[in-house]
């Protein structure tokens, strides 16, 4: 399974409105879910991310506004534009992440396969290249 990929997820919709349900251990939750948490007012020239994590799997979506999230493996460099809230990005590891151009009243909600860790996060980008290299 690729490292990061956008996932479609599946709206139960009609006159009333829209509903997504998700689940974990499934296809576009590869995982099982131990945390949730979002991020939200964050200003148009923030930037938040610059980190790596060691074990951590998440499903990010964006169900209000859009934001961009840059995104570095061993191999590729990308940039992801998240503006739907029946999309999400799935993001194993090695992965580094940055995320910007956050539109006003952005909302991001992250779905964790761990529970917060401050020993999971690799800050450093040199780090992380050796890192990514010896996972590869
Ligand atoms: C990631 C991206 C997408 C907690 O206390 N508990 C938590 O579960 C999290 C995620 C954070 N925090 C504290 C740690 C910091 O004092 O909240 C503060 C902000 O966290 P951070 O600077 O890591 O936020 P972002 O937006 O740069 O990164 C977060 C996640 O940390 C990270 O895992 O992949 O969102």
């Amino acid at each position: 399974m690729e490292a990061v990929r956008l996932v479609d997820l599946q709206p139960v919709g009609g006159e009333r409105g829209s509903l997504i349900a998700l689940e974990q251990n499934t296809d576009v939750m590869p995982f099982e879910l131990k945390r949730v948490y979002y991020i939200y007012d964050v200003p148009a020239n923030e930037r938040r991310g610059f980190h790596a994590h060691k074990t951590l799997e998440q499903l990010i979506i964006c169900p209000a506004g859009s934001c961009k999230v840059d995104i570095r493996t061993a191999d590729e460099t990308k940039t992801f534009v998240l503006d739907r809230p029946d999309r999400g990005l799935y993001i194993g590891q090695p992965v580094w992440r940055e995320m910007y151009d956050f539109t006003f009243q952005t909302a991001l909600i992250v779905y964790a396969s761990e529970f917060y860790d401050p020993d999971d996060y690799i800050w450093d980008f040199d780090e992380f290249t050796a890192f990514a290299k010896c996972s590869s």
